[in-house]
């Protein structure tokens, strides 16, 4: 809501009628004098080789999988295969129109594409960097064992080393382009422009635009496509990311001299089936394909129909559309028609299409079809293409052999897959050293940071009294503070949500930055949540540091799979490979009824690959978020709204002006004792300390307090130690009671230390219903009482202590038979 732009009622009152766009349908004309000019003999001649490579490749997958043999190679292979026969054309046919600097994002069927990209790169780069990349590559792991295939020179071992690396990663090979963890649906290889392919429908919609957004924001070379199969276009996540890459902010309110709207282009493999549903016809409801790009915007996203059974319509289709996005007038839609002639995976009976539909389409076969053309206009000889096949052939036997060897290509172990989950980095900032951050203005001048000068860093002032509310240093403060620094050190953070620029961010944190920064680094998003989210991994896994928001926890559903499969997964998957220095921040709401308050912590935690810190204090806003700030591993910050106007009470020399950071997963003791050991997470805290004070006041008992601070990862030492002593625990968040991480905590103590223990460990959260409107809140949220409750029933009796609440184990036992 820029006041720039003024939303006039005169205007958009106005009767009228809507034009769109004409969309161009399969356009392309062959031209055999131009396209001998633009790629030559030999040009044209490695496009068909490079779809024979893949036709082989898929060819062979496809015989273990159903034979378990190929060429008198016997092997099992268990994992998945979804194979591109009948493809092969619109993936070479795109990467002869990208450079090594253009990345591609794929799916559960990117072999070929990988192939290709690959394949055309290698032929692109330097000979000496191309041999430099594979001695580099996994510390030379892969080049070892693909160097044992025969090969005349540099090229042909880049071609040797792609099939091989590709492979082996398929068969989960140490050696493989991703040491095997990755596997079939997630291989790919950054250093040729090939990066990850998604086993999620449409997964790499959101994440293809973070990267088009990296390179956009950091003035980066090179374009970005993201292939991704015609079904995935009922994928909420997809036409997210066609929303948020096609906002009118890149090219209204944006520096021109950020070059425009990301450089993406929405490749659709429109081969009219996802799985058995066909798209054309049932499923969908488009008709052609590329008639969603005029729902966008005026330039119906530039969309066309390209004949995706010919590599030289698509090829000029993508230079063509290339030149659209590197100068910013994208995005750009291409619906690719192509066609798999395979299953959609091998167990695939093909019972939802008929044989004649196949027939059709195999009469059309584009590897014989470019070959006749070829032949026909005498670019080729049949026998030079035939010989061609074979030495493909001698190369992947060649491949095969050493990627089906126990012997020669073994597996990770477990230990380099523990190693991998987390990359535990700490980096200042990214990108290259030359790069200035770009600030609109001097921090110092900054209003924001001016008002909190004035205020008191501790709550209280020195006769021990509060400092009124408004005078203290609030925990929005401590997060604003952490901001600001990284975004004046790291030129690459950028950040975006909604809300984030003129509003101040949701919840008044980002007021401020909307004068320190340029639009780039600090915008609004479309109500895009799983966009949000999905381009802050593409962002970070393509090299910049992403700070995105979720105004409540609430949403984090809606942003599900971009947490829980992309930003959790892509290091490991990677084998470390990918950086992910992405801070997903969390509001956890209240007053706003069920939809907005609940603590979806549980699901955080219970995802490996994810770190997830929970500050309740000023001080560990700031500390914490600056610790999350210079990391490389994604962070999921849970915020309280309870907590965004508290003032530091703890900490007695206030909150620092200056930068620290909380040690990572270690606990807060916030009051000592010896009786007790009072634990929680989040806002919970202060209702903890004042049961403390209850219980000195009228049971003589010294509670120890701690605030766990962080879910992952969490050093308990302090947690122990404090048992030790006390050898009592009580746990306590405003999660929902069941399955909250609390029961994790809670097993894990009595796990490390049972014999201290002299009761067992209670865990009270919120209640397992809806949280009810802001008036009946106190029936839901953890309340002072029911710890003292709690302790008295389970834990240890306080002498003439009535019971307010029901916090016996028959109580526990009559909700959890109930389901509440
Ligand atoms: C979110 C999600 N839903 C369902 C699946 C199961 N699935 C795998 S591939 C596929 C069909 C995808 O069709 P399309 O996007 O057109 O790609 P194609 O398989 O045709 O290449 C389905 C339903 C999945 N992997 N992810
Ligand atoms: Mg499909």
């Amino acid at each position: 809501m820029p006041k720039s732009i003024v939303v006039n009622p005169q205007t958009v009152r106005k009767a009228g009628v809507l034009e769109t766009t004409r969309i161009p349908l399969n356009q392309y004309r062959s031209d055999i004098q131009a396209e001998r000019k633009r790629f030559g003999a030999d040009g044209l001649k490695r496009i068909w080789i490079d779809m024979v490579t893949i036709r082989e490749f898929e060819s062979m997958l496809n015989s273990f999988k159903i034979q378990g043999t190929w060429k008198g190679i016997e092997y099992n292979h268990k994992g998945p295969a979804h194979l591109s026969i009948g493809q092969e054309a619109a993936a070479v046919g795109q990467c002869a129109s990208l450079e090594p600097d253009d990345w591609i994002f794929g799916s559960h069927r990117s072999h070929g594409e990988i192939l290709a990209k690959c394949l055309s790169a290698s032929r692109r780069l330097p000979e000496r960097e191309l041999v430099a990349t594979m001695e580099r590559f996994l510390g030379g792991d892969t080049l070892r064992v693909a160097e044992k295939i025969p090969h005349k020179g540099a090229l042909d071992l880049a071609e040797a080393f792609i099939v091989f690396g590709t492979l082996a990663e398929i068969f989960a090979r140490q050696a493989g382009f991703n040491r095997g963890l990755g596997g079939s649906m997630h291989a790919f290889f950054t250093p040729f422009g090939s990066y990850p392919n998604n086993a999620i429908v449409g997964g790499s919609a959101d994440i293809a635009t973070g990267a088009a957004l990296f390179k956009r924001i950091n003035r980066k070379r090179g374009i970005v496509v993201c292939n991704v199969g015609d079904a995935s276009m009922g994928c909420g996540p997809v036409w997210e990311a066609i929303c948020l890459a096609s906002m009118d902010q890149y090219r209204a309110l944006w520096d021109r001299e950020v070059g425009g709207a990301p450089p993406i282009l929405f490749n659709f493999m429109n081969n009219f089936y996802g799985m058995g549903g066909q798209t054309d016809s049932e499923t969908m409801g488009y008709g052609v394909l590329a008639r969603v790009g005029a729902g966008v915007n005026p330039e119906a996203m530039h969309a066309e129909r390209v004949d995706g059974y010919n590599p030289l319509a698509v090829a000029e289709a993508v230079e063509r559309k290339k030149q659209i996005l590197v100068e910013g007038r994208g995005p750009v839609l291409l619906d690719t028609i192509t066609y798999r002639v395979s299953g959609h995976s091998p167990s695939d009976a093909s019972s939802y299409r008929s044989k004649e539909e196949i027939e059709l389409w195999q009469a059309a076969d584009p590897v014989v079809h470019f070959a006749d053309y070829l032949v026909e206009q005498k670019v080729a000889a049949r026998a030079e293409l035939e010989a061609a096949r074979s030495e493909v052939v001698e190369r992947l036997v060649g491949a095969v052999k050493l990627a089906t060897s126990d012997a020669a290509c073994p597996r990770a172990e477990g230990a380099f897959i523990e190693s991998v989950m987390l990359s535990n980095g700490k980096l200042e900032r990214l990108g290259d050293d030359s790069r200035k951050s770009e600030l609109l203005q001097n921090p110092s001048e900054n209003p924001r940071v001016k008002a909190i000068a004035s205020k008191a860093r501790y709550a209280f002032g020195p006769d021990g009294k509060p400092v009124s509310k408004n005078k203290q240093f609030q925990y929005r403060d401590g997060l604003f503070e952490a901001m600001l620094h990284r975004f004046a050190a790291d030129p690459t953070m950028s950040a975006w949500g909604e809300e984030n620029r003129d509003w101040g961010g949701a919840f008044a944190v980002y007021r401020g930055l909307t004068e320190a920064l340029p639009y780039h680094r600090l915008f609004n998003a479309s109500i895009s949540e799983g966009a949000i989210v999905g381009s802050g991994v593409g962002y970070a896994l393509a090299g910049g540091r992403a700070v995105v928001e979720l105004m409540y926890c609430d949403f984090m559903g809606r942003s599900g799979d971009e947490l829980f499969n992309q930003a959790s997964k892509w290091q490991s998957m990677s084998a470390g490979l990918l950086k992910m220095p992405l801070v997903v921040r969390v509001s956890v709401g209240n007053k706003y009824g069920a939809q907005h308050s609940q603590d979806w912590s549980a699901l955080v935690a219970h995802i490996p690959g994810l770190k997830a810190y929970f500050p309740a204090t000023p001080y560990d806003a700031k500390g914490m978020l600056n610790l999350a700030l210079r990391g490389t591993d994604p962070v999921v910050f849970f915020e309280s709204q309870l907590l965004y106007d508290v003032g530091e009470q703890f900490e007695a020399k206030g909150v620092p002006t200056g930068y620290y950071e909380v040690p990572e997963g270690v606990p807060a003791v916030r009051r000592k004792g010896a009786d007790l050991t009072i634990a929680t997470i989040g806002a919970t805290l202060y209702k903890a300390m004042e049961t403390a004070q209850v219980l000195a006041e009228r049971y003589q008992l010294e509670a120890e307090v701690i605030d766990l601070r962080f879910i992952c990862p969490l050093d308990y030492e302090v947690l122990l130690e404090s048992v030790k002593k006390t050898g009592r625990l009580l746990l306590a968040s405003d999660a929902a009671e069941r399955g909250s991480f609390l029961h994790t905590v809670a097993s894990t103590v009595q796990t490390l230390a049972f014999d201290d223990l002299d009761a067992p460990v209670a865990v009270v959260g919120s209640r397992n219903w809806i949280t009810p409107a802001a008036e009946m809140e106190e029936l839901y949220f953890p309340q002072k009482d029911w710890l003292l409750d709690a302790i008295h029933e389970r834990i240890l009796p306080l002498p003439g202590h009535t019971p307010r609440t029901t916090q016996t184990v028959g109580e526990v036992a009559r909700r959890a038979k109930r389901g509440v």
